[in-house]
């Protein structure tokens, strides 16, 4: 297991499509493990491979454990990963829903997005083997932000360009700063 290194905006990686993955094997397991396990230790609730460089369409998700309950209690929380391998929208709800989203790759910056209400997921589980999952509430809002990274697509590309533009200078400004 080990922690691996995140990619930030404005790197061009974050705006390429990733390749869909042929085999579920050891090196892939190797991979969405230390996808967890980076994702703990930045209290992120989902992660996409490109997010830590790689140009995989695999992404993994903990609802519970990234949470503001589980932070407070000290970051103990439970572990429920979840893992999506060459994950597909097959469906998606007419309804919308507007959430406030963050992403690891834009830290400190926050935006309302609007997106379909529901979806349905076709993945490759840890095993290999196929899945479908209705998702609904926070696991649909973070699943389609994982979707969208493997598809070079970022929260703030969902934002007016004022807004979007907004984030990017905060951003910059931000890492100047701390340099
Ligand atoms: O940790 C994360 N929190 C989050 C909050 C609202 C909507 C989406 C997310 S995903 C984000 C982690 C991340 O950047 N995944 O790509
Ligand atoms: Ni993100």
């Amino acid at each position: 297991m080990a922690i691996l290194p995140l990619i930030y905006s404005p790197d061009p990686l974050l705006k390429k499509i990733s390749e869909p993955v042929a085999e579920v094997n050891d090196e892939i397991r190797q991979l969405l493990d230390d996808m967890v396990e980076t994702m703990h230790d930045r209290q992120g609730i989902g992660l996409a491979a490109v997010q830590v460089g790689v140009l995989k369409r695999i992404l993994v998700m903990d609802l519970g454990y990234g949470s503001k309950r589980y932070a407070e209690a000290g970051g103990e929380g439970e572990s429920n990963p979840i893992h999506m391998v060459n994950p597909e929208i097959v469906a998606s709800s007419d309804e919308e829903n507007i959430y406030e989203e963050g992403c690891l790759s834009f830290p400190g910056q926050f935006a309302e997005v609007i997106r379909p209400k529901m979806v349905t997921i076709e993945y490759l589980d840890y095993d290999g083997n196929k899945q479908r999952v209705d998702c609904d509430e926070l696991l649909s809002t973070c699943v389609q932000h994982e979707i969208d990274h493997l598809n070079g697509i970022t929260f703030v590309d969902h934002l007016s360009r004022v807004k979007r533009n907004m984030i990017l200078k905060k951003l910059e400004k931000q890492f100047k700063h701390n340099m």
